[in-house]
């Protein structure tokens, strides 16, 4: 079926190879579905229209691979890329899966596993730009710690940072063009991570020696899990200039991190997202981190995929109907959402305290005054459950 919301390359929707090649593994029950080889999984993405494909290491070079098993993979996936128009826009390394990690990688109290995740990301950045990636993703799944005693925060944030400097310097002086995307969240797997939420990581980044090539990769479930909205977080990155990449599924706060389907929970937050990120018209790539469930079969997964790319879709005509709704844009004036516009201290000179000091208004008069806030959600939940 070919609709309005049908997925185009042009549309810039990617998903990871860990993510349509998810096998259903979770915590009590072992995998549902066989693995998926990434040949196939390349091929079924240019099938339903995504735009490209991203991967950990350790998604396309299985761990313990020998050179020639490693060559020939390289080889292969190159080939169904050339195939098929499917682009590598980002990577990332797989820091949290191996035993040797669990008790940390850039922020390990052991130099010794600091030292083989630098190396381990250093040839993931190296695999990265043989493939054009533009962004590296760091998402530090196994930074974090359950026993407070056994770590300490301060140092451990100084380890990171030296991890990620050396990162930079290593990706000028390879004269690679690529930047790097954190990642936050709060918790899962450690009971608490480091740099938990998109403001934790922002104030973060200012910290480190190369603070320009190192912006956000926030994700939905993510912020949604620490209970925030995934729509302000996001555009605050947007306004610190530091969405580099994004996350998008789908997360019922409170539960554990469940990666669902785009669009799937959380609806009205979705909404505002793709609004945002339609009305600053911005140009990454909108990569799906979720799974489908795992009652479903491979049918199932490709049916997860176009989903989460036809809601995207489908909510991004809402955000250009929102746009051309008169009720909705004279509600809009009431809330006088656009005088955030008009400049608090517009006055220049040495005399503005003084003048605006002298400036009297009405209190009791601008307090009266009601903002047709009700009227206007109810506006967007009609537009939302398609009546309008
Ligand atoms: C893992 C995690 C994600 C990260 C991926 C990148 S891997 O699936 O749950 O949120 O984005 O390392
Ligand atoms: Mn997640
Ligand atoms: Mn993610």
């Amino acid at each position: 079926m070919t609709d309005d919301f049908s997925p185009v390359p042009e549309d810039r929707f990617t998903f990871g190879l860990w993510t349509i090649g998810n096998r259903g593994r979770d915590p009590f029950g072992n995998e549902t579905r066989p693995l998926l080889d990434p040949v196939d999984a390349v091929r079924g993405l240019a099938r339903i229209g995504a735009y490209g494909v991203n991967f950990h290491d350790d998604d396309l070079i299985p761990p313990g691979s020998t050179a020639p098993e490693r060559d020939g993979i390289l080889k292969r996936f190159r080939e169904v890329l050339d195939e098929t128009g499917i682009k590598v826009p980002m990577v990332t390394t797989n820091l949290f899966s191996q035993p040797i990690f669990k008790s940390g990688a850039f922020t390990a109290n052991d130099p010794v596993v600091r030292r083989h995740a630098l190396r381990k990301t250093l040839n993931a950045i190296d695999l990265g730009a043989e493939f054009g990636a533009g962004i590296f993703v760091m998402w530090g799944g196994r930074e974090g710690a359950e026993c407070d005693a056994a770590t300490d925060v301060p140092s451990a944030l100084d380890c990171y940072a030296e991890a990620i400097n050396a990162c930079c310097a290593y990706i000028k002086e390879s004269g690679y063009q690529m930047e790097i995307a954190l990642e936050p969240k709060p918790n899962e797997p450690r009971g608490n991570l480091f740099l938990p939420t998109v403001g934790h990581a922002l104030a973060f980044i200012h910290e480190l020696d190369f603070p320009d090539m190192v912006g956000l990769n926030p994700e939905f479930a993510h912020e949604t899990m620490s209970g925030l909205s995934f729509h302000h977080a996001v555009a605050q990155a947007l306004w610190a200039d530091k969405l580099f990449h994004i996350d998008l599924n789908a997360q019922v706060p409170g539960k554990f991190d469940q990666d669902l389907r785009f669009g799937s929970e959380g609806i009205r937050d979705a909404f505002y997202l793709v609004k945002l990120l339609d009305d600053a018209e911005w140009d990454g790539m909108r990569h799906f981190d979720a799974h489908a469930y795992r009652t479903d079969d491979i049918d199932g997964v490709w049916e997860f995929a176009v989903g989460c790319m036809r809601t995207y879709l489908v909510l991004r005509d809402k955000a250009r109907r929102f746009a051309q709704d008169p009720e909705i844009q004279e509600a809009l004036e009431v809330t006088k959402v656009k005088s955030l516009g008009i400049p608090t201290m517009p006055e220049t000179g040495a005399d503005r305290f003084e003048r605006l000091r002298k400036e009297t208004i009405d209190v009791d008069a601008v307090a009266a005054v009601g903002y047709g806030h009700e009227r206007l959600d109810q506006l967007v939940t009609e537009l939302l459950m398609g009546i309008r």
